[in-house]
């Protein structure tokens, strides 16, 4: 009998979501090790020793510790929903500017103390994330519904957790000045049985606390 996967996760963290995001598409049953991320265990730093999350440790010890890795691997096994379906360089080329340039202003819009050495001030980081948004908002409008098309990809799965931490740093300013089929877009997620399921709150693991496991029904 193969054991399950463990995946080292941190409930409020995109790069963790979006791996347990891919899990429950999948329908990949996984243990899921709650990390604290001042206080990470050393069986993750073993398995991983950059010490991040999330990290996925697969039966006979094989490591993935990257989030999109780990997306991948998932849905390379079963990908029911075909979120790999529409155009791979065009969904890559959403997820790297996500990754890069959005995630770098997310960032100094959301924690304008640790870079204030930097001298550019936290609306011009608010203003370089919503020309990104604004792009994505296009493309949704136009698609009908999601990134990609109407259906949800990758694309939208690897994306949506930031843009929630966008959403949340000021939640006066997005209500007023987000573009409508964003926000459809983003609380349809946010309100999807999937990501409540993903959101489950558990006691940070260390060796003998219980693993629960995801999906609990996708
Ligand atoms: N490129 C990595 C980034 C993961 C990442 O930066 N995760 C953060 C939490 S959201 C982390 O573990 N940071 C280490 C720390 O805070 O000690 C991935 O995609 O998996």
């Amino acid at each position: 009998m193969t054991a399950t996967p463990i995946l080292y996760s941190f409930r409020r963290c995109p790069y963790a979501m979006r791996a347990r995001l891919g899990m429950s598409a999948a329908r990949q049953t996984v243990r899921i090790r709650e990390v604290v991320l001042r206080d990470k265990p050393a069986e993750m730093l073993a398995a991983s020793p950059k010490g991040t999350v999330p990290v996925l440790v697969l039966d006979g010890g094989e490591v993935i510790d990257e989030s999109l890795d780990i997306m991948h691997w998932a849905l390379g096994q079963n990908d029911p929903e075909g979120w790999l379906a529409p155009d791979a360089a065009g969904m890559d080329a959403l997820i790297q500017r996500n990754d890069g340039p959005f995630k770098r202003a997310l960032d100094r819009y959301k924690y304008p103390d640790r870079y204030a050495a930097d001298g550019i001030d936290r609306e011009t980081w608010r203003a370089e994330g919503m020309a990104i948004l604004d792009d994505l908002s296009g493309r949704i409008a136009g698609n009908g519904g999601q990134l990609m098309g109407p259906q949800v990809s990758l694309a939208d799965m690897a994306i949506f957790p930031f843009v929630r931490q966008f959403a949340a740093t000021d939640a006066g300013f997005w209500d007023e000045t987000a573009p409508a089929p964003l926000k459809a877009w983003l609380s349809g997620h946010l309100e999807s049985p999937r990501f409540r399921a993903i959101m489950a709150k558990y006691a940070p693991w260390a060796p003998g606390v219980p693993e629960p496991e995801l999906p609990i029904g996708a």
